[in-house]
C-alpha cells in the first residue's frame, strides 16, 4: 500500500506474480502398415521443422511405440499442422494419422 498525497487514501496496489501459461497441445503421429518410413522423414522435418537424426529419432518411436510427439503449440498451430499432414498424407494415398493431445 502506497500513501497517495493527492487524496490522502491509500491505495492498494498488488502485482501478479504468475504469467499466465499458453495451454499447449501435442501433436502426436501415429504409426500403420503402410505409410512408408521416407514419407514419415519428409512430413517432420517440412511440416515440424526436424532435423534429419530428429526426425528419424522420433519416426522410428512411432514405428517401434506406435505414437510419438512431433512438438507442442498453440491449439490453432497444432490444429493446422494435423489438417496439413492428413492433406499431404491423402494426397500421397498414404494412411497416416495425426491427432492432438493437451500437454
Ligand atoms: N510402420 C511404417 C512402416 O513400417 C512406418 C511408419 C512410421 C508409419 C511412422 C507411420 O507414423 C508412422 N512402413
Amino acid at each position: 500500500m502506497v500513501h497517495d498525497p493527492n487524496t490522502d487514501h491509500g491505495i492498494l496496489e498488488e502485482t501478479r506474480q504468475k504469467t499466465a501459461k499458453p495451454t499447449l497441445y501435442k501433436v502426436l503421429l501415429l504409426n500403420d502398415d503402410y505409410t512408408t518410413m521416407e514419407f514419415v522423414l519428409q512430413v517432420l522435418e517440412t511440416v515440424f521443422h526436424k532435423t534429419p537424426a530428429a526426425a528419424h529419432r522420433i519416426m522410428m518411436q512411432v514405428h517401434t511405440g506406435g505414437h510419438g510427439v512431433c512438438g507442442a503449440y498453440s491449439y490453432e498451430v497444432a490444429e493446422t499442422k494435423v489438417a496439413t499432414v492428413q492433406g499431404l498424407a491423402k494426397r500421397e494415398g498414404f494412411p497416416l494419422q495425426a491427432t492432438l493431445e493437451e500437454e
